[in-house]
């Protein structure tokens, strides 16, 4: 699925630290039923450092990230704000990340009028957020951690309905400063598309159409 391995993956491009990025049922030789009760809360992401730490959370991977990158916030107050920030986008998740991924015809179609009123409201706040920033990314001239969270959501949502982002003409700009970033065009032109959504998606990973899901195919 195309979830939230996301945004670590926008990171770790942007702050060009080399990663492995492997399929659960490959690194473990295992389904995924049978790897999840032993991964520390049970769901993916997971972030293995030095083949013995485990890091789950996408927020916390996402933290780590910047940590080790030497580009976390040291102002508390800023910092603060970009955690909120990151938090609020990262609430997008459900039901708009499963909904795309997974959910078909008139399931599909039920689901993205629902969650609507939702995804109006939050983007309001996003785009409000960022005007009053007064810079090109919600904190600095340059993208940090909540960047690429809200970036990841925000970008799925096109998929979702093309015309919410059309709405908001900030946010839209966010996403193409975001996209005009060398190593972060680089990993975009790259990545599995996503297609068929809302009839049968599948990730395009080498060349081959893989059904979304949590079995190896
Ligand atoms: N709060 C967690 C949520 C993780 C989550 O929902 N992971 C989903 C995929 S994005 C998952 O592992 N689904 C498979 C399962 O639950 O078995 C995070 O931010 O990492």
């Amino acid at each position: 699925m195309r979830a939230l391995a996301e945004a670590p993956r926008l990171l770790f491009h942007y702050t060009e630290i080399d990663y492995d990025d492997v399929m659960s049922w490959d690194y473990y030789d295992r389904d995924w039923s049978d790897v999840k009760p032993n991964i520390p809360f049970k769901q993916l992401p997971m972030l293995m450092v030095d083949k013995k730490h485990k890091i789950c959370q996408s927020l916390a991977i996402m933290t780590f990230i910047e940590n080790i990158a030497g580009i976390s916030i040291s102002d508390p107050i800023l910092n603060a704000k970009a955690n909120a920030i990151m938090q609020s986008a990262q609430e997008l998740f459900m039901p708009l990340n499963p909904t795309v991924n997974f959910a078909t015809g008139d399931k599909f179609k039920k689901k993205r009028e629902d969650m609507m009123p939702f995804l109006m409201s939050r983007f309001e706040d996003l785009e409000k957020a960022l005007k009053e920033s007064n810079k090109k990314f919600f904190i600095f001239d340059e993208p940090r951690a909540c960047d690429f969270v809200t970036f990841h959501h925000l970008d799925l949502s096109k998929l979702l309905d093309p015309t919410i982002i059309k709405k908001f003409p900030r946010l839209e700009k966010f996403l193409e400063d975001v996209m005009l970033i060398n190593s972060i065009k680089s990993y975009l032109d790259k990545r599995p598309r996503l297609i068929d959504v809302s009839i049968e998606p599948k990730l395009m990973i080498d060349g081959v159409a893989h059904p979304t899901g949590v079995k190896k195919t």
